[in-house]
């Protein structure tokens, strides 16, 4: 009891000491529309010196409604001077410094209508008013974000789990990467091994395959030499084993451009510079030109077009095939989803071929295979831990805030609608917007960087590189992150065309620290 009377009567004298203090701070003697913090530098007993130090001044010259200083110091509560301005004190609201052109200009700048002291107009001071609803604003927002404050506490501490998880993960994906790229290394030393022993086991059937290749090509060289000489003889009318101009101008496969005769151009083609050839030139020279002419007119060679006509179209399921078939041989990229299909068709084709070896190599052969398949499988699973050890190390080097009190959001995606288009954030993601009118999604930005400034760095996400604008650059879109009990994308708008503003409040905003909560209610008086 004797405590709290003492309380209230320590509060009853602090009261008074403060109404004194205000009365005499709103007393001090200052010329018109000069602050309270300036006041010292406008004292009547001496002369004025411009703020700028340039010039001194009688102290009559302030605010004589003549400018003196350059930077409009002499007139702080007339409107001579274009670069100087006017405080107002607004008693009851925040003080306001307008530019003095506003003074005396018929329009009421200041709660206090002090700026319009000899103008037409009368000015009613509304700075009560105004200031009970800036104060009962101050006071939301200070009950705000102290509710607030409590769910960010919460989502401190689960942004801070999520990254102590995320560090462990990527410690372990670290262990299993290494334990993964040793098994590879012992795959493929096996596999190393094993494929030297097929080699080995190969090589006889290579050597024989080798030399089967070249019999044939021999054959094929001699057929064409037979050919050649069987051709020679037939244009050689006079056989006396020189073919002559004479002789091939009857012939109309050497008439290239079909005009009914073999012209000098067309001989020279064959012949060269020679009037006539014997055999060997026929067979050296003379064949490796003709060959192709006559096999065209013996109908081998057929325009590709032509081919293409005569194929029957294949019907929609044949297409469908050929289409699966062609992304499963040719498509490299697609490794993986048609990994399988690959391997299928890949050990098919070994099949057939170790079916020409003996037995022992055909078991060298499936070793290898095996082997190769071991190896490949590791070399598949070191790069999918490697994969997920990038996406890890991306995440934790996004800047979640000074106490990860945005690293649960990462993820999350929120939604807002429009009349037109149905909008997507999904936090330290991206962006996207959708047509309601059908269409595909438009991105309009990837996470980019925190953007609100040295200030309220937290305050402003910015997305970039988004699908570039029709005739003009990448869209972008700039999310202002607010106080809110709720996480929530609260509104979007495309105040430029291509950059987006969206407004999203979240509790992980509410910190009573941040400029953003200190909403003022002060006044100077
Ligand atoms: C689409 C939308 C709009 C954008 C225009 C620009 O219609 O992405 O938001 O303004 O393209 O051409």
């Amino acid at each position: 009891m004797i405590y709290s009377t003492w309380i209230s009567q320590f509060y009853s004298v602090l009261l008074l000491i403060c109404s004194v203090i205000t009365y005499v701070q709103s007393d001090v003697p200052r010329p018109r529309g000069v602050s309270l913090s300036k006041a010292p530098l406008y004292s009547p007993t001496k002369d004025f010196t411009c703020f700028d130090g340039t010039i001194t001044i009688p102290f009559s010259y302030v605010n004589d409604d003549y400018c003196d200083c350059f930077d409009g110091s002499d007139e702080p509560g007339t409107s001579a001077c274009l670069n100087g301005f006017f405080h107002c004190t607004n008693a009851g609201h925040r003080p306001q410094n307008i530019p003095s052109s506003r003074v005396n200009d018929g329009v009421c700048d200041c709660c206090d209508g002090t700026d319009e002291y000899a103008s037409e107009v009368t000015c009613s001071n509304t700075c009560e008013e105004l200031g009970r609803e800036a104060r009962a604003e101050a006071q939301r927002l200070a009950e705000l974000y102290k509710a607030g404050s409590h769910l960010r506490v919460e989502l401190i501490e689960k942004g801070n789990a999520k990254r102590n998880e995320m560090a462990e993960q990527l410690q372990q994906l670290e262990k299993d990467k290494s334990e993964a790229e040793q098994i590879k290394n012992e795959k493929e030393a096996l596999k190393n091994e094993l494929e030297s022993k097929e080699n080995e086991a190969l090589k006889v059937y290579r050597e024989a395959e080798e030399q089967e290749r070249q019999k044939k090509a021999e054959e094929e060289k001699q057929n064409n030499i037979k050919e050649s000489l069987e051709y020679f003889t037939k244009l050689d009318s006079d056989k006396d084993e020189i073919l002559t101009v004479g002789e091939i101008s009857v012939s109309s496969v050497f008439d290239k451009n079909k005009d009914g005769q073999v012209d000098e151009e067309e001989v020279k083609y064959f012949f060269g510079d020679r009037e006539s050839i014997d055999k060997d030139t026929f067979v050296s020279v003379t064949w490796p030109v003709l060959k192709p002419l006559l096999m065209m007119e013996q109908g081998m060679f057929k325009p590709a077009e032509e081919q293409e006509e005569l194929e029957p179209e294949p019907d929609a399921d044949e297409a469908a095939d050929l289409d699966t078939e062609y992304t499963g041989q040719d498509d490299e990229a697609s490794e993986g989803s048609d990994g399988a299909h690959e391997e299928v068709e890949e050990q098919e084709v070994e099949s057939e071929q170790t079916n020409i070896y003996d037995e022992e190599t055909q078991k060298l052969v499936a070793e290898a295979s095996e082997a190769r398949r071991h190896h490949t499988e590791a070399e598949r699973t070191v790069r999918e831990i490697e994969a997920n050890i990038r996406k890890i190390q991306q995440n934790l080097e996004k800047d979640y805030g000074l106490q990860q009190e945005f690293a649960t959001l990462d993820g999350e995606c929120h939604e807002y609608e429009d009349k037109e288009y149905v909008y997507r954030l999904c936090i330290f993601q991206r962006v996207t917007q959708k047509s309601k009118n059908g269409g595909a999604e438009v991105g309009l930005g990837n996470w980019g960087e925190w953007a609100g400034g040295d200030h309220n760095k937290y305050s402003i996400m910015k997305y970039t590189n988004g699908v570039a604008c029709w005739n003009g650059p990448s869209r972008i879109t700039t999310v202002h992150v607010i106080c809110g009990l709720e996480t929530k994308l609260l509104s979007v708008t495309e105040p430029f065309r291509c950059e987006y503003k969206m407004e999203f409040s979240t509790p992980a905003a509410c910190d009573e620290s941040s400029p953003s909560s200190q909403h003022s209610s002060h006044d100077e008086l």
